[in-house]
Order: C-alpha cells, then sequence, then structure tokens
C-alpha cells in the first residue's frame, strides 16, 4: 500500500462522518416522503436522480464509473495492481414507505472510504469498487436482490429484462427511460472480495446494547403471489352456502400465514404484505383476490415445509370455498452463509477500534449474498432505532453511523493492502 509518508498510519484512518452524514441528507432528499422517509422505487425518476447524484459524486471522487446491461453502477479506484476489486456498495431504490438508510448507507459509507483513502493520498494495492446495485427491494419488479444476482450470474439477464411491473411495464424498457440501460456485459466484473455496510432492520443489536453486527448468514427467502377467482355477487341477496367469495379465501390464506409461523415457531417469519381485491366494493362478494405471501427461514428445509404447509392449505380451501388459485413464485432464494475468515476480520476490526458486536444472521435478504458464491462475502450491521425499517422512521445514530463505517474502511483496506 503506497501512502503519501505522513504520520497518519493507515490503521488511524478514520471516516469524515459530517462528510457522511451531508451525503445521506442530501440523497435522502431525492424521493423525499411524508414524515421523513424515501419513496424511491427502482427505476422511477426517483431512481434516475438518485443515480445521476451518486456517479455525480463518483466522478468527483475520481472513480471510473461503468453501468452494465441490467443498470447497476460500479465506481473503480485502481489500486497499484490490476486484478479483481475489494468491493463494498449496495442499493439506493427504496421501498414506497422507505427510510433514509436502507441501502443508501452502504453505497455512501463506500463512496466515503474512497474519500477517506483520496483525502490519504493512499493508494491500496488491489483495485476498490462501489457498487449500486439495480432493484433491491424488489416492490414493484420481482425478484428481489435482482441486479446483484444478475451481476453475479445467479439470474437470467433476459429473465430479468422481461419483469414487469403492476403497469405491465417492463424493466429493460424502464431502464431506457431512465437512460440506465447500461452498454457493460454483466458479469464482466469479479470481485475479490465483497463487504457490505447495512442497518440491521431489526431490533436485536438495540435491545442488547451492541454496537456492531458481524453478519454470518442470510435466511432463506420465498416470494408468493396466489391469485384467488371467485364469482362476484350480491352482498345481500347471495345466501352464505352459495358463494364462492374470493374475499374471505385471502383473509383465510392471510390467517393461516400466521398459524405457520406460530406453530413452526424457531426462526420462521411470515407476512402477507399486499391483499387486493376486485370489485374491492362493499355490497359486493369479491370475486378475485390477489395476495403475497412472504415466507423465511434460515434453516433451507424449514422453509420448504412452511412452503409445503401452504400448499396444503391452499388446496384445501380452494376445494372448500370452491374458488380457483393459482400460485406466481415470485422470488425464492435459499439461505446464504457468508465467509467465515470475513467475518472473524470484521471481528478483530471492531475490536480493535472498541466496538461491541456480536455475531447474527440477517433478517432481509441484501446484494452481498448474491456474490457469497463467488467470492468471500460477508456484512456489518449497525443499530436499527426500535428495530424499525421500511417505515419513514427508520432511524440510526450518526455515532452508530461512524463506528459502521469506520470498520468498513479498515475492513477493506485490510483486503486490499
Ligand atoms: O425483502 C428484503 O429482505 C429486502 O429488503 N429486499
Ligand atoms: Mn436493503
Ligand atoms: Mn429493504
Amino acid at each position: 500500500m503506497q501512502t503519501n509518508g505522513s504520520d497518519m498510519t493507515v490503521s488511524n484512518l478514520r471516516v469524515n462522518l459530517d462528510r457522511l452524514c451531508w451525503r445521506l441528507d442530501e440523497l435522502a432528499r431525492i424521493g423525499a416522503i411524508e414524515g421523513g422517509g424515501v419513496c424511491r422505487l427502482a427505476l422511477s425518476d426517483e431512481d434516475r436522480r438518485a443515480r445521476d447524484l451518486v456517479i455525480q459524486w463518483m466522478h468527483e471522487l475520481q472513480l471510473e464509473v461503468t453501468v452494465d446491461q441490467i443498470g447497476n453502477i460500479v465506481g473503480l479506484r485502481k489500486g497499484q495492481e490490476q486484478g479483481r476489486p475489494v468491493m463494498t456498495g449496495s442499493h439506493i431504490d427504496t421501498v414506497a414507505t422507505g427510510g433514509c438508510y436502507d441501502g443508501n448507507l452502504g453505497v455512501l459509507a463506500g463512496l466515503e472510504v474512497i474519500a477517506t483513502l483520496n483525502d490519504a493520498a493512499i493508494t491500496t494495492r488491489r483495485p476498490l469498487a462501489v457498487g449500486v446495485f439495480t432493484n433491491e427491494e424488489g416492490v414493484r419488479f420481482q425478484p428481489d436482490m435482482m441486479g446483484s444476482s444478475v451481476h453475479q450470474g445467479l439470474e437470467n439477464l433476459d429473465v430479468a429484462l422481461a419483469a414487469a411491473d403492476s403497469d405491465g411495464l417492463t424493466l429493460g424498457d424502464e431502464l431506457k427511460n431512465i437512460g440506465y440501460s447500461g452498454d457493460i456485459p454483466v458479469g464482466s466484473l469479479s470481485a475479490h472480495c465483497f463487504v457490505e455496510l447495512h442497518v440491521e432492520q431489526g431490533p436485536v443489536l438495540e435491545t442488547a446494547g451492541i454496537a456492531i453486527g458481524a453478519v454470518e448468514s442470510v435466511q432463506g427467502i420465498s416470494w408468493t403471489e396466489l391469485t384467488i377467482s371467485g364469482v362476484a355477487n350480491h352482498a345481500g341477496t347471495t345466501p352464505m352456502s352459495h358463494r364462492h367469495d374470493a374475499g374471505l379465501v385471502a383473509a383465510a390464506i392471510a390467517v393461516e400465514v400466521r398459524k405457520i409461523a406460530e406453530d413452526m415457531g424457531g426462526n420462521q417469519v411470515a407476512t402477507v404484505g399486499c391483499i387486493e381485491l376486485v370489485p374491492n366494493l362493499i355490497n359486493v362478494i369479491a370475486r378475485e383476490a390477489r395476495i403475497s405471501v412472504d415466507l423465511r427461514n434460515t434453516d433451507g428445509a424449514r422453509l420448504c415445509e412452511a412452503e409445503r404447509r401452504l400448499e396444503v392449505f391452499v388446496e384445501r380451501i380452494s376445494a372448500e370455498e370452491d374458488v380457483e388459485i393459482k400460485a406466481r413464485r415470485l422470488a425464492r432464494f435459499d439461505p446464504v452463509t457468508f465467509d467465515a475468515a470475513l467475518v472473524g476480520r470484521i471481528e478483530k476490526v471492531a475490536g480493535v477500534l472498541d466496538h461491541s458486536i456480536r455475531r447474527m444472521p440477517s433478517g432481509a435478504g441484501h446484494d452481498a449474498q448474491m456474490f457469497a458464491p463467488n467470492c468471500p462475502s460477508a456484512m456489518i450491521f449497525v443499530p436499527s432505532k426500535n428495530g424499525i425499517s421500511h417505515n419513514v422512521e427508520e432511524y440510526t445514530s450518526p455515532e452508530e453511523i461512524r463506528a459502521g463505517a469506520d470498520i468498513l474502511l479498515q475492513v477493506l483496506i485490510s483486503q486490499s493492502a
């Protein structure tokens, strides 16, 4: 590692917290919504404006910027040597009721690492790269973690480009519309390793009074859309025995989804986040219902068990209520285990910087999990106030951000020295 000979030793390098928080605030203005959160759906105009701003910052940091065929942005900092870069990054698309930190912190902390190294005139041996991955949230186009899974060869590019939103607009067309249908072939960049900083989005660290999470794994994710077809009829005149009530069936499935999690216990979680009824009128029995089911478990076999229980119930209630139910798989990821040595490195650096740390799984999906099959990957968590996320109340304090960003800085340096 080349330094400018100043007495600032690399191990004493720390991020500039004010600069990082300023970037977080600036980025949060794009798509800002009531209550202090952000709505920046993938490939929306807000996403375009945020991408433009991040690329402007990448250029200011003298990074070489590329955009690939699915819109992933990579800012590359040359090392003394060529070869696979040490990589970090995350996403800047958000859910419609998002916070300012989910994803954004990982991207901007990555830029802060670059800025800190630039200030110290340090050139690492290996190149460094910061990635901004397309459509991590998966709320407009499914599946989630789409850009990073295509980037790492786990999802087919054409299948991803053909994904359509609820208005029938495809991801490929929307990429072109916002000017981010890049020319770099996906898969043309392999990383030496990948480390992502992210807010925990849960209550574990805050409850334990611990500053940092060394993330060992990501739980498996199963997303299914169920379309229930019944018969519209008059709410007053139709005898109960003559109903094919899609709304009733949707509600029964939502109750069963909760029951599956409760009966299975352990790490099983289950959510019905979307319920749409047609025609959705007070005096009409719903002829159609569309619901989403999100099942997750740290144990792959248990996740399959939860899926099986749902299938059995769907079959049974379809027969009982004489309605048709079609299932469409929206996303499916097995649990992922991160690189033990890299997790250990995060722990070691946290110890040197005197931050409390604990190992933990991730309840949310992340871009880092897509790198895990191809290179050593791991994540650093910082606490979420009241364990809140995917909510405008999402908050992580500047001191907590400093701790996570300093650890990211020193871990990336250690991997690129
Ligand atoms: O759903 C998730 O875990 C992530 O926020 N896409
Ligand atoms: Mn995220
Ligand atoms: Mn998220």
